[in-house]
């Protein structure tokens, strides 16, 4: 790694009076977490996207509730890693700082983060499609013969699929944020997956500057202030004190 460019994302990071970070999958790869694409993305042959969708889940809610319950128990195993430490000393640290993560997956909250925003929900809560209630549900093994506590309805996991809308006042309160910030953090994120990859423009048209940590280049990578190419969990610590 360059040491140089390790100094300056560290310098920015020093100087910037509202840091803000925008998490993906990349965070939890070192955690032992698959990321969605590229190696190691699969399961049982089936692609995340093919998964990942309300009409995969009216089709065949059985083999969508078995992936969810796989890696519910995966991330229940695994611990936060280097990089999550980081992010939660750094709120520790600095007033206002936020985390905006594409993750479901809690380990930043394991690792002591408070101040996260989680724009495609959580592994850990669940909602009824009949009725809507709302539930958290920690256990693990993932028990697949529950039904709603209230209706007795089929419920689901309370994540963000594709061509849902995600939360109103979440995504509001994450471009108020990135408006806000003078330095955004982009981690482990291909950046491929919209409302969310907006918010890298956003940041830039607002003036801030933007730093991203990626073994690979993003689909943003070309408007980014540094690029640092190289794990999360290796890097991110080492632009903090
Ligand atoms: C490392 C690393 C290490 C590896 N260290 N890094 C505008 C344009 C075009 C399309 C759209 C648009 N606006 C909306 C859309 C449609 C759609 C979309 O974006 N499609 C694109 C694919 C084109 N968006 C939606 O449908 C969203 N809803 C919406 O917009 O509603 C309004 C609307 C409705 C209908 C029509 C139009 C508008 C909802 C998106 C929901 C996404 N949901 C998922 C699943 C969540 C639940 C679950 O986890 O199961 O969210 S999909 C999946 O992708 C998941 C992730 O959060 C998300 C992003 O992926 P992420 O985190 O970037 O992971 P990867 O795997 O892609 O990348 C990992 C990265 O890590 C890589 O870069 C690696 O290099 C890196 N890495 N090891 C650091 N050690
Ligand atoms: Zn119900």
């Amino acid at each position: 790694m360059n040491e140089k460019l390790i100094a300056e994302a560290r310098e920015m990071l020093r100087t910037s009076r509202r840091p803000l970070a925008l998490a993906g999958a990349g965070l939890s790869a070192e955690s032992g977490i698959p990321t969605f694409r590229g190696a190691g993305g699969l399961w049982r042959n089936y692609r995340p996207e093919a998964l990942a969708t309300p009409e995969a889940f009216a089709r065949d809610p059985q083999t969508v509730w078995e992936w969810y319950a796989w890696r519910r128990d995966l991330v229940a195993e695994a611990q936060p890693n280097p990089a999550h430490h980081a992010l939660a000393r750094l709120e520790h640290e600095r007033e206002a700082f936020w985390l905006i993560t594409q993750n479901v997956d809690g380990l930043s909250q394991r690792a002591g983060s408070q101040r996260v925003l989680e724009l495609h929900g959580s592994l850990w809560r669940t909602r009824c499609i009949v009725c809507g209630h709302e539930a958290e549900d920690l256990r693990t093994p993932t028990p697949l013969d529950t039904a709603c506590e209230t209706c007795g309805g089929r419920i689901r996991p309370g994540v963000v699929w594709f061509g849902e809308g995600l939360d109103s006042q979440v995504i509001a309160k994450a471009q108020r944020l990135v408006e806000e910030c003078d330095l955004l953090l982009v981690l482990g994120t291909s950046a491929r997956v919209y409302p969310a990859a907006g918010l890298i423009p956003l940041a830039v048209q607002n003036g801030a500057r933007v730093i991203e940590i990626n073994p690979d280049p993003s689909g943003m990578s070309s408007m980014v202030n540094g690029l640092l190419q190289g794990p999360v969990g290796e890097l991110l610590p080492r632009l903090l004190p």
